[in-house]
């Protein structure tokens, strides 16, 4: 498989709780590299653009709320079939349907509140690590 690039976000929830190292370790274990790593906050206009294409969705404003509530950490995830691989490592989008040893089955504590994001295909990775990172910023 391609080694590919993909785009993570550690939630203010997970910061908040000081586990931004626990879920890193979560993607070295499973052999995904990070080349690139920012603790940032969000402006309200960063994530109402980010989360754009659900801004259709009913829980858009409650979500634009909870990613400028605090802390994230935006990173760059590198390795074979990096894409599907975080997702694997991420779990269900709703912590109750996520799977046993996924990051949002241990710590995530809502639907919304879920602890981490990650890019759902290659093209959106691309466009997403393009949004929070330079180039340069980027070292594999
Ligand atoms: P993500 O984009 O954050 O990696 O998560 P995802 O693909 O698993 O979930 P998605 O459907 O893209 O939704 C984006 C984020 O919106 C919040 N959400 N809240 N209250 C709700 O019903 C609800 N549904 C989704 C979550 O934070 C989700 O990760
Ligand atoms: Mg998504």
């Amino acid at each position: 498989m391609a080694i590919e690039r993909t785009f993570s976000i550690i939630k203010p929830d997970a910061t908040r709780r000081n586990l931004t190292g626990k879920i890193n370790a979560k993607f070295e274990e499973a052999g995904l590299k990070i080349v690139a790593q920012r603790r940032i906050q969000m402006s309200e206009a960063q994530a109402k653009k980010f989360y754009d294409v659900h801004a259709a969705r009913p829980f858009y404003n409650d979500l634009v709320k909870f990613m400028t509530s605090g802390p994230v950490v935006v990173q760059v995830l590198e390795g074979e079939g990096a894409v599907l691989k975080n997702r694997d490592i991420m779990g269900a989008t709703n912590p109750a349907n996520a799977a046993p040893g996924t990051i949002r089955k241990e710590f995530a504590e809502s639907i919304e509140a879920n602890s981490v994001h990650g890019s759902d295909s290659l093209e959106n990775a691309a466009i997403e690590i393009a949004y929070f990172f330079a180039g340069s910023d980027i070292v594999g």
